[in-house]
């Protein structure tokens, strides 16, 4: 006997109501696949596609000083590039950015007006580019601690607390932080 191709009329059971096209649970999972690839679409834009610079000040510290002092720290930048541009400080009438050069066997400081800050780790240490405060408004000793305002091009003005130290102290750390 050949089988009956289509089956049986249309399928449907005397009584049975016809399925609906569309099952419910269907469309709700069809609701949270949407909302789940929305959820993707934003969070990718605001973490990881905008191309943003994403800053954090670590490690700041100030030297010690009479009339003018020394300020070392780290930039973190988990994003795009950014560039600093101003800088200032509770304690001083004027902070500057400061590029250690060797000229003719001497090292000798000259301004550098912005420091480029890309993607990854940016240092102002000692023997290289750093901050100068400059026009004390008093003496720094160590143990005191002094607001630093960073400017960046992109990210704007972040403040970030620093620690007085010794010159000997600040040297200790510098070779115990050496590779
Ligand atoms: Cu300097």
């Amino acid at each position: 006997m050949e089988p009956l191709i289509g089956g049986r009329g249309d399928g449907r059971q005397p009584g049975v109501p016809p399925r609906r096209s569309v099952p419910p649970i269907a469309l709700a999972l069809g609701v949270v696949v949407v909302g789940v690839i929305g959820i993707g679409l934003v969070r990718s834009r605001t973490t990881e596609g905008d191309g943003l610079p994403r800053l954090q000040i670590t490690s700041a510290v100030v030297s010690e000083g009479s009339d003018e002092a020394a300020g070392y720290l780290v930039i973190d930048n988990q994003g795009g590039a950014d560039q600093l541009i101003a800088t200032d400080a509770d304690v001083a009438g004027r902070v500057t950015v400061h590029r250690t050069v060797a000229a003719g066997g001497a090292e000798t400081m000259e301004e550098q007006p912005t420091v480029r800050v890309p993607k990854g780790v940016t240092r102002l240490a000692p023997g290289e580019t750093h901050l100068m405060l400059e026009q004390l408004h008093d003496p720094l000793v160590p143990g005191a601690t002094v607001t630093l305002t960073l400017s960046f091009s992109r990210s704007g003005p972040l403040t970030v607390s620093a620690t007085v130290q010794s010159y000997s102290d600040i040297a200790a750390s510098l070779e115990r932080s050496a590779p």
